[in-house]
């Protein structure tokens, strides 16, 4: 089965409870399984206009799921969570992003695995490297090398 990591975020109406009830949420999807979760970090919001901060987080899965399958699952857990998609970026209760899925490389109108912007955030990177240290991208990026890179924003682990 392929290992999946997913990001968690969220920066509205108590955040932490938000990740936690997405956590249980993913773990009952059928055919999935919550393998490990990272500290939950508190994160600048990037984006735009005034919003709250963030609380991100990584997961990592095993499903039997394919690929859009998952993410109509994960979708069915934003909405179940009260998310209202209106501002791109914008505040949030929930978001949950397919950052890896196994090997696999997407590049399909609903699903861009992996997630695109990943190497820009350190809220992503940061999490993921408590997972996965040691981690090669199906790019061939190293987790590492992206870390190094990646801008600084402000970030603690709570
Ligand atoms: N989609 C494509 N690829 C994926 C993927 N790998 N995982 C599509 C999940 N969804 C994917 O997402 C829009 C569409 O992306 C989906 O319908 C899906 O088909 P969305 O969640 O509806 O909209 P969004 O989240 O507002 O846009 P986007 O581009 O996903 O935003 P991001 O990149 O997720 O950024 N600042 C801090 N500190 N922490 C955060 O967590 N998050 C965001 C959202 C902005 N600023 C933040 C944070
Ligand atoms: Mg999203």
């Amino acid at each position: 089965m392929p290992r999946c990591y997913i990001g968690l975020g969220s920066n509205l109406s108590d955040p932490q409870r938000q990740l936690n009830a997405a956590l249980t949420a993913i773990d009952s999807i059928s055919g999935t399984r919550l393998l490990r979760c990272s500290s939950f970090y508190c994160s600048a919001p990037v984006g735009p206009g005034e919003q709250p901060d963030y609380i991100n987080a990584v997961a990592e899965i095993e499903t039997v799921l394919p690929p859009h399958g998952l993410l109509d699952q994960l979708q069915a857990i934003e909405a179940g969570q009260g998310r209202e998609r209106e501002i791109r970026w914008g505040a949030r209760t929930l978001d949950l992003d397919i950052l890896l899925f196994g090997e696999k490389i997407l590049d399909t109108e609903r699903l861009h695995v992996p997630h695109p912007r990943m190497a820009e955030r350190n809220f992503v990177l940061l999490p993921l490297a408590e997972l996965a240290p040691a981690l090669v991208l199906p790019t061939g990026e190293s987790l590492a090398a992206l870390l190094q890179r990646c801008p600084p924003n402000r970030l603690e682990k709570l």
